[in-house]
């Protein structure tokens, strides 16, 4: 088991771009938001430049920032294997006229939230000392489970370099292995270049009757594989169970209710089925590694239901350079939960870990049940390792203005139901994504629709 330490590593946060078919769909059952939003009407530009603004608000904090180009919607060639025939315009119509649930499930921007992309496992935890990336499946939601392809190719091309990457291909896709990535991931560690405590959380076991309301979409099985591709060492690995409570509140993610960063886990007191075993695991597998530390928001203070309507827990907890204490990057919307912004003031108060709030609008994603935390896929990497990521996925200031002028030029301002079976629909995406591979270093052959 390699164990190296490198203390200049850092954590790059991966956004995904919000694609320009972003609405409201309601397809995610167990997804307050997104549910509750179903057939508003979307604003497509404003995502992106929300996003971006973001992106652009932790580089200039001093946080190394990258992005993930968004898939290819509407997902014709999908459309084209349920019987659907002519030209790309002409599928998406007809798919549209006959089966219209279907075709939004296929059009679906969801590919910006990262944190589902995959699950990294930096490489001083891995036993070939390389950095891991297993591709998600996304098998419990159909428009989600049709990002998979994406993603894997995307991740190739970033992460190319298989001296220090490897990148694996998505679980089987069935509901035994049912995978959501980062988002049901968590890690301890002294610093990011340190060997940490990885902690996957999951919501079932396969062949298990369903407890909750809500799906649980991670199963145990699926966490166990990931860790054994992985080379993990099993005596700093943790299998927790994520509590069928907070999956009925609405947390149908570990990360709407718990976040991690570097020692400090800061949680729902009813995030986990057993608390008490989970943080005692932690506390003997960190051992002789770092000192754990616990940031508890108990129920009294913050309900489930607050919690997942403020998206408290979504949020980016970061250390910005220079900084003793860490930052908590969390949505605008904590500020309008009073319950949320009355403990977070007490919090940042004491002498804990935690000693700033900066909330960012995300309204657009938030509508969907997708914060700060859903919108990044976090990667730490060694000097070495950030060297090899595939120059252009990282971003300076004139990269996201390059990206903000392109969103400007091709996003529709809004978009509702009635506008979506428009066939210009898909020659515009296919201009603004076939001109984004000339911005991002995709090449000519990245998406579907440039390899036909
Ligand atoms: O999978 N919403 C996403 C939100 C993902 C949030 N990610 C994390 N928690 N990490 C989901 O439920 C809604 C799409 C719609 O209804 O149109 C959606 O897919």
């Amino acid at each position: 088991m390699t164990t190296t330490t490198s203390t200049s590593a850092v954590e790059i946060n991966f956004d995904g771009l919000v694609g320009p078919t972003h609405n409201y769909a309601g397809l995610s059952f167990g997804n307050v938001a997104s549910a509750s939003n179903r057939d508003q009407i979307s604003r497509p530009r404003d995502a992106a430049l929300q996003g971006l603004g973001k992106m652009r608000a932790m580089l200039r904090a001093g946080l190394p920032q990258g992005v993930f180009p968004p898939v290819a919607r509407p997902e014709i060639n999908v459309l084209r294997a349920l019987g659907f025939a002519g030209t790309d315009a002409e599928v998406w119509a007809a798919a549209f006229d006959a089966e219209p649930a279907l075709a939004r499930q296929a059009l679906a921007a969801s590919s910006m939230w990262t944190a589902n992309a995959a699950t990294v496992s930096p490489s001083p935890d891995c036993a070939d000392g390389r950095l891991h990336f297993t591709t998600a499946n996304l098998a419990t939601m159909l428009h989600r489970f049709l990002e998979a392809p994406h993603t894997e190719r995307l991740l190739r091309r970033a992460f190319s370099d298989t001296a220090h990457f490897a990148v694996h291909a998505a679980l089987p896709p069935h509901a035994t292995f049912a995978d959501e990535g980062a988002a049901n991931h968590m890690r301890l560690c002294a610093h990011h270049g340190a060997p940490g405590v990885e902690v996957f959380v999951y919501g079932r076991e396969a062949g298990a009757a369903a407890t909750e309301k809500f799906p649980a979409r991670q199963t145990l099985e699926s966490v166990r594989a990931i860790a054994r591709a992985h080379g993990l060492d099993p005596a700093r690995t943790i299998f927790a169970r994520q509590s069928p409570r907070a999956i009925d509140a609405g947390a149908f993610h570990n990360d709407v209710v718990a976040v991690a960063n570097e020692n400090v886990l800061f949680f729902h007191e009813h995030a986990f089925a057993e608390k008490d075993a989970l943080l005692a695991e932690i506390s003997a597998k960190a051992e002789g590694l770092f000192t754990p530390v616990f940031v508890e928001a108990p129920a009294a203070r913050v309900s489930l239901e607050d919690a997942v309507r403020s998206y408290l827990f979504n949020a980016q907890l970061v250390r910005f350079p220079g900084e003793d204490r860490m930052t908590l990057v969390a949505p605008k919307e904590v500020e309008e939960t009073p319950s949320v912004a009355a403990w977070l003031a007490d919090l940042v108060a004491g002498n804990g870990p935690i000693g700033a709030v900066l909330t960012m609008n995300l309204r657009e994603s938030m509508r969907n049940g997708g914060g700060p935390a859903c919108l990044r896929l976090r990667v730490a990497v060694t000097d070495a390792e950030r060297a090899a990521i595939r120059p252009g996925f990282l971003l300076d200031e004139p990269g996201i203005a390059a990206l903000e002028a392109w969103v400007g030029r091709h996003y529709r301002e809004t978009l509702g139901p009635d506008d979506l079976r428009d066939p210009n629909l898909v020659t515009e995406i296919w201009r603004a994504l076939d001109e984004l591979t000339r911005i991002l270093p995709l090449g000519g052959d990245f998406y579907p629709f440039q390899r036909t």
